[in-house]
């Protein structure tokens, strides 16, 4: 495939000397040299170390990536990480570019977008575009002789037993000013129905699991692995969607941990999907611009556990498939819902919400509440700080916006 190094050559900059690589002083003059030694390679005709030096980048970059807390890691860094990637992916897809080498250069593009900061206007998303147009059937990668089970694995759920009494209400399309006035002003959660009806996610790109492999299977992407992120063996590891996909949703259950793609960056990941949705209008009525909504995607099977906690924004949570039992308990009832005391997760409830300890938590069962199963089409809001326990009832996607 001498076509795929074409192309991407096509998305770089036409010489080396429009190829920019400006950083501030946090970064060190020797790798600065790396960098520039692998530019210079890069448009150069013979280039055998180009991705010897690329792996040499990434290698150190990310060291400083993993020290100390991801918030104070340098911007700096994540651009070189970017860069390393870059190169890399350059070096991968020269000469003969076999179908396993794009497969990895697409791995190594999607490690630069996670880890990364945006570069040359978004290069690593572009060259995304080529490499993902050079992959034959992405949704077949990884078969075998046998055939995929294409329905999610048999679970025993837990159907909940709702009383109407506690019930989220319910409305169809409120104008802004009467949900402003009813639900946001004076923080009432409601159900909003008929808000999404005209997704192409719900229209004429219908979210399925083949819909997923077909737009983003190949694609690697965090997914948690655990029951809930409060129970010690929970983890994180970087898997293709289609890995997920076969491993904890079509999987004949060898493995015992629940997985679930709960992650903010998979819009911006995946345009595709981002193309699939769209933010809801009631969102204008905050006061932050659209660029500071926080889109977050949850894609898992049935069974999966989202621990009783809150967030510092106002929410939607968008149900696109499948359905969620969900318990919400204002913030006036957080004494009685012992939050975790250490600093990390003093937003979650160390109580197991359907099964609790009364013994360690007497005051629990004296929380008011209110609960609902969210079915698709619907987009629950849920206040500023009002505390959420979700518990999915098959196999699921929502979309959740933070807004403020
Ligand atoms: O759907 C879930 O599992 C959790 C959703 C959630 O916690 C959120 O949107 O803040």
């Amino acid at each position: 495939m001498a076509q795929v190094w074409r192309d991407v050559m096509a998305v770089l900059p036409a010489t080396e000397t429009e190829f920019p690589l400006v950083f501030s002083e946090v970064v060190e003059a020797s790798v600065l040299t790396m960098l520039e030694l692998s530019r210079k390679e890069l448009y150069s005709s013979l280039n055998p170390s180009c991705i010897e030096k690329a792996q040499v980048i990434i290698d150190y970059s990310w060291e400083k990536l993993n020290t100390g807390t991801w918030r104070d890691v340098d911007k700096q860094w994540r651009r070189v990480y970017s860069y390393g990637c870059l190169f890399k992916v350059a070096a991968m897809c020269q000469g003969e570019a076999s179908q396993d080498k794009v497969l990895d250069a697409i791995k190594t593009c999607d490690m630069g977008l996670i880890m990364g900061a945006s570069i040359m206007d978004n290069i690593l998303q572009r060259l995304m575009v080529v490499l993902k147009n050079k992959v034959k059937n992405p949704e077949r990668l990884g078969d075998t002789e046998q055939p995929r089970p294409k329905k999610p694995r048999k679970e025993i759920i837990l159907k909940p037993i709702i009383n109407p009494a506690l019930f989220v209400p319910r409305v169809r399309c409120p104008a802004l000013e009467s949900f402003r006035a009813e639900f946001l002003e004076p923080k009432v959660p409601v159900i909003l129905e008929g808000t999404i009806d005209h997704w192409p996610a719900i229209r004429e790109h219908i979210w399925s699991i083949e819909y997923l492999r077909a737009v983003a299977g190949c694609r690697t992407v965090p997914v948690e692995l655990g029951s809930r992120y409060t129970d010690e063996e929970w983890s994180q590891k970087l898997l293709t969607v289609n890995e997920f996909i076969d491993r904890y949703i079509v999987g004949q259950g060898e493995e015992a941990a629940t997985g679930y793609l709960a992650q903010h960056q998979l819009f911006d990941q995946v345009p595709e999907l981002k193309g699939d949705i769209c933010i809801p209008d009631y969102c204008c009525l905050g006061e932050g611009d659209e660029d500071d909504i926080t889109i977050n995607a949850w894609f898992g099977p049935g069974g999966t556990v989202s621990p009783l906690h809150q967030d510092p924004e106002q929410n939607f949570l968008a149900q696109v498939v499948g359905r969620k039992y969900i318990r919400l308990y204002s913030p006036e009832e957080t004494e009685k819902l012992y939050p975790h005391e250490s600093e990390l997760l003093h937003n979650t409830s160390q109580v197991d919400v359907e099964n609790p300890d009364v013994d360690q938590f007497p005051d629990f069962l004296k929380a008011t509440y209110q609960e609902c199963v969210l079915e698709p089409g619907d987009v629950l809001f849920i206040p500023k700080q009002h505390w959420h326990y979700v518990r999915s009832l098959e196999l699921s996607f929502s979309v959740s916006f933070w807004w403020s």
